[in-house]
């Protein structure tokens, strides 16, 4: 058996290899590679204290995107530690949880976020750091060496348990991804690209920030996404890429529809240059690649991806990419169909659940050895989505699970929403589900039956609900109903509550 490597961590070479280039741009101005590495050498040294090794404790951070995200990040590498990189949007019980679960030896912030982290940290007894505190530390005497399969990174991620589950990355698993991707699309260091998604998945983390900066490449980081901002930034030129979800791409069209015709002309002809446009996370509708074709040439290269395994599947950056289909494995991922038993592969033209197997596969579910068992079959990652082969390319059909929706490109646990809900004073049962929607993919609805005498408003609810769930988590559409519709076993019947909801918007109810 061969021995494990030991890293140089890897990125820290590439971005040695790279020196004074621009590595990031965000609102305080540009940062070279020296200056991040110098920076998260800082954070490194400031977190060991004169330990060797972190030894896999777990670092989480609240930091805006920009030079100080990356410089935290890299920092608890180079420390030997596990990064967490926690969502700004998050609401206090969902941050409280991932500290609890991941067991945080500590909760680094900028100054941005001071005012929530500070006393968060405080209150769990966890070490506190202000990115500006850490990086004045003195640079580190020495660094430890951090084997490629050591753990790297922990990102939650819903799914079919109520409350979300870390998974958990090596440094060997991102880097497959990374250079994955890089292979496929041809990063060099000469591209730039645009970050406007959040860091606390990996389509921002991996997709866009990382695989630029192991390029070598520029990337512009933007706090949070607006539309007029991002068609500005690509009228003022020089990017040649930009990967984003199928909302932002809706939400580019409906500006780009309000502009004046000078305004229209100026920012197709920009997008136009750049050399490729991405979008995933959730399925992009046909008419939203027809429409940003008409608008600016280009075809969005459509891929497919999860947490759990980085990007699986992508049309190619040559040759034909088709509409509603996600392509083929990307260099070095295998993937397979299997019937929902696992009593066979599957040939070309019969539906079933993709599973992938490789270097990029994740670790395991943090602390969860059942979940993450449960998880594969026959050494496979049973992702929970099903698809078809058609002519050699995969087109995604659904998941296994209804309680799944995905909205906005954030994957949401109908059982984690109506679990808080359940806690509603007025709240006797509910059931949550998504319905499509041209704008967000899914919307969530909850519908829910109140005890006697009870009365609610969705406003309330969703006034109610801020304290508790991240935005994008919360109900746009409440129907109260007498009661569930439920089986003989006395269970919910997902599929009819749907028919409910779709019924009464049908009546305006
Ligand atoms: C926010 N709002 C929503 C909503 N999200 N309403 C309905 N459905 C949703 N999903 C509401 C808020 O409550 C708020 O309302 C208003 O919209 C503005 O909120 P916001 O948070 O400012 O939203 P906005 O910036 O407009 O966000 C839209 C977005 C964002 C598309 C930019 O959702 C986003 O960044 N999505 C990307 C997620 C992502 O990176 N996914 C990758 C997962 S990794 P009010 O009433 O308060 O004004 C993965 C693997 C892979 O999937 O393959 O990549
Ligand atoms: P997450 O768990 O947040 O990483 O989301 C991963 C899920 O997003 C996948 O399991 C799919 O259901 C969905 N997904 C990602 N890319 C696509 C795509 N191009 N088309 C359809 N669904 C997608």
């Amino acid at each position: 058996m061969m021995s494990p490597r030991t890293l140089e961590l890897p990125f820290v070479l590439q971005a040695q290899g790279c020196a004074g280039r621009v590595a990031v741009a965000d609102a305080a101005g540009v940062h070279t590679y020296d200056a991040l590495l110098a920076a998260s050498g800082r954070v490194a040294a400031a977190l060991l204290q004169g330990r060797q090794d972190l030894a896999e404790a777990r670092i989480a951070f609240l930091v805006v995107p920009g030079f100080a995200w990356v410089a935290t990040l890299w920092g608890i590498w180079r420390a030997g530690g596990v990064a967490v990189p926690l969502a700004l949007s998050a609401a206090r019980p969902e941050l409280e949880y991932a500290l609890a679960d991941t067991a945080a030896e500590a909760l680094l912030w900028d100054e941005a976020n001071a005012e929530t982290a500070a006393p968060l940290a405080a209150a769990l007894h966890l070490r506190g750091g202000g990115f500006e505190q850490l990086v004045g530390a003195e640079p580190p005497e020495a660094l430890p060496a951090v084997a490629e399969g050591r753990r790297a990174m922990i990102l939650y991620t819903s799914g079919t348990t109520s409350r979300p589950k870390g998974v958990v990355t090596t440094h060997a698993n991102l880097q497959a991804q990374i250079t994955s991707l890089i292979a496929a699309w041809e990063w060099t260091a000469d591209d730039r690209t645009v970050l406007c998604l959040p860091l606390h998945h990996v389509h921002g983390i991996v997709n866009v920030v990382s695989c630029a900066l192991w390029a070598g490449a520029r990337v512009e980081m933007l706090a949070k996404f607006d539309a007029v901002g991002i068609w500005q930034r690509m009228q003022r030129g020089e990017l040649t890429l930009f990967m984003a979800v199928p909302t932002i791409y809706v939400r580019l069209i409906a500006a780009w529809e309000a502009a004046d015709e000078a305004t229209r002309q100026a920012w197709s002809a920009a997008a136009h240059r750049l050399r490729l446009m991405v979008s995933g996370s959730a399925a992009l509708p046909v008419s939203t690649l027809e429409r940003w074709r008409e608008l600016t040439g280009q075809t969005l290269l459509e891929r497919y991806g999860m947490t759990e395994i980085g990007m699986a599947l992508s049309n190619p950056l040559h040759g034909e990419r088709r509409a509603g289909s996600v392509g083929m494995p990307l260099p070095g991922v295998q993937v397979r169909l299997a019937a929902e038993d696992g009593s066979a592969v599957l040939s070309e033209g019969t539906p079933g659940e993709i599973e992938v197997r490789g270097a990029n596969v994740f670790l395991e579910y943090w602390r969860r050895a059942e979940a993450t068992q449960e998880a594969f079959r026959d050494g496979w990652f049973r992702t929970g989505d099903t698809a078809v082969v058609e002519d050699g390319r995969y087109r995604i059909l659904g998941r296994t699970s209804i309680d799944i929706l995905k909205t906005g490109g954030h994957k949401v646990s109908a059982l984690e929403i109506e679990e808080v809900l359940r806690e509603h004073q007025s709240i006797a049962e509910c059931a949550v589900v998504g319905l499509p929607d041209a704008e967000w993919g899914e919307r969530i609805c909850a519908v829910v039956v109140l005890h006697p005498g009870q009365q609610l408003e969705l406003d309330a609810l969703r006034g109610w609900g801020r304290e508790r769930l991240t935005a994008h988590k919360l109900p746009t559409r409440l129907l109260v109903l007498p009661q569930l519709p439920r089986n003989a076993m006395g269970k919910v019947v997902k599929p009819e509550v749907t028919r409910l909801v779709v019924a009464a918007e049908d009546t305006g109810r």
